[in-house]
């Protein structure tokens, strides 16, 4: 069992972190509540293994939510790491690596003409936010209901990830004004997208999307929508923003925009381009990025943007990215998908296995969600004995019923075996 357990070293930290952190926690999805289990605390990874306190081994499918689409401490990015440190940490100047960086993003998505390295995803939407409302003299942006863009005021409302796993509305603290210049609307629907076009004409500065949804769980576009949001967003002189944080350099080297051939005004990147080190990124069209100061006049800076050691771990994992792996990547996890489904379909419990490219989400509910309404409309208590299964059987899933699988390139046919057998049972026990 891997429940905490009194005198474990695992409960005598989860005590301490409950009277420090709000919560216990960090980040909201590591406190485990829409699971019912205590929170577990890793301390170290080895490829496609995890390893808590108390010494537990895990098959990891969270993979740090992205980055360690390597497995963990690959030692090609922990020696880029470990080499960089020795030179000095960060230094409030222009790095070499940066450039080396930036030029193997724009090589891989040549949409982005220009770029500036942030600290984070969320400091990279609100940013790329800035440039647009900048450019169009407009304030309104159009976000997707399910959708999570990192924490920032503007695009809290009817988030995705954490927002939906504790299924509050929103956030507390975002003023009535900053709210109000968000629009709504339901993923995949493009006669609500022309609706809201058309009651606002030339007021929408944006409009910002995941092109594949994986902060709902995962969804994938209907033929056409992302098509219909390029024309939309272009005849009415508004910008199109791809938040590939999640699907940048996990789709392929090319992410979203180049698996469904558009090219946005503007896209955010993070997770992945960092190697597992704080980073974020945005960039899109020469002529918006130019309005970023010093070169124009929207402001936004970082003490440790394009910070030394998330360069080179950046550099480090992005080399080893090539086409094959990719290809490899995607197979195993269509071989995990199948495997679940066949264990699902013996237990006799209703399942949506949703997978696109390598992001996978088991949806308690018998078909594949199209929008965040759907993917709500999922059974919690199902995946929660689902999870407490699978943690007990050695297999650490996403806390959470409305976020992806992360399946890595150190994840292999034994890891497969190993949670396709423990799924069985788990099925078995999620629908009682
Ligand atoms: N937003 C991340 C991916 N959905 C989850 C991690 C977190 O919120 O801490």
């Amino acid at each position: 069992m891997t429940t905490a357990v009194a005198g474990s070293r695992l409960t005598e930290i989860v005590e301490r972190a409950e009277a420090l952190f709000p919560g216990g926690v960090n980040s909201p999805v590591r406190a485990f509540r829409s699971v019912g289990r205590p929170p577990i605390v890793l301390e170290r990874g080895l490829g496609p293994h995890v390893w808590d306190v108390d010494g537990r081994r895990y098959v990891d499918w969270i993979g740090a939510w992205g980055p360690a689409i390597l497995g963990h401490a690959h030692p090609a990015v922990a020696a880029a790491i470990s080499r960089a440190a020795e030179k000095g940490l960060s230094f409030g100047a222009t790095h070499p690596s940066e450039i080396e960086l930036g030029e193997v993003i724009h090589a891989a998505m040549p949409s982005l003409e220009r770029l500036r390295f942030t600290s984070s995803g969320t400091e990279a939407v609100m940013s790329a936010l800035r440039v647009a409302r900048a450019a169009t003299g407009r304030d309104l942006v159009v976000k997707f209901a399910g959708a999570y863009h990192g924490h920032v005021d503007s695009l809290l409302a009817e988030a995705g990830s954490g927002v939906a796993t504790q299924a509050i509305p929103g956030s507390a603290g975002v003023s009535a004004a900053v709210a109000g210049s968000t629009i709504v609307l339901p993923f995949n629907d493009a006669a609500a997208v022309s609706a809201a076009f058309g009651a606002n004409p030339d007021q929408i500065a944006a409009v910002v999307v995941e092109p594949v949804v994986a902060n709902s769980g995962v969804i994938a576009p209907r033929a056409g929508f992302l098509e219909h949001l390029r024309e939309t967003t272009l005849s009415d002189g508004a910008l199109l923003i791809f938040d590939e944080v999640i699907t940048g350099f996990r789709l392929g080297r090319g992410g979203a925009q180049e698996r469904f051939a558009i090219r946005p005004d503007l896209t955010t990147l993070g997770k992945i381009i960092g190697g597992g080190m704080p980073i974020g990124a945005y960039g899109g069209r020469a002529d918006l990025m130019e309005l970023v100061a010093p070169a124009g006049p929207v402001y936004q800076a970082g003490t440790l943007a394009g910070h030394p050691l998330a360069m080179a771990a950046g550099l480090a994992m992005l080399a080893e990215l090539t086409p094959e792996r990719y290809g490899e990547l995607e197979a195993h996890t269509a071989e995990l998908a199948t495997g679940l489904i066949e264990a699902a379909t013996a237990a006799g419990c209703a399942v949506a296995v949703v997978r696109v490219g390598p992001l996978l989400t088991v949806f308690f509910r018998p078909t594949a969600p199209v929008d965040a309404s759907e993917a709500a409309d999922s059974d919690r208590n199902a995946f929660a004995r689902f999870f407490g299964s699978m943690l007990d059987g050695g297999i650490l899933l996403p806390p959470s019923p409305f976020e992806a699988w992360f399946p890595s390139m150190a994840h292999g046919p034994a890891e497969i075996e190993a949670t396709v057998a423990a799924a069985r049972i788990a099925f078995e026990l999620a629908r009682s």
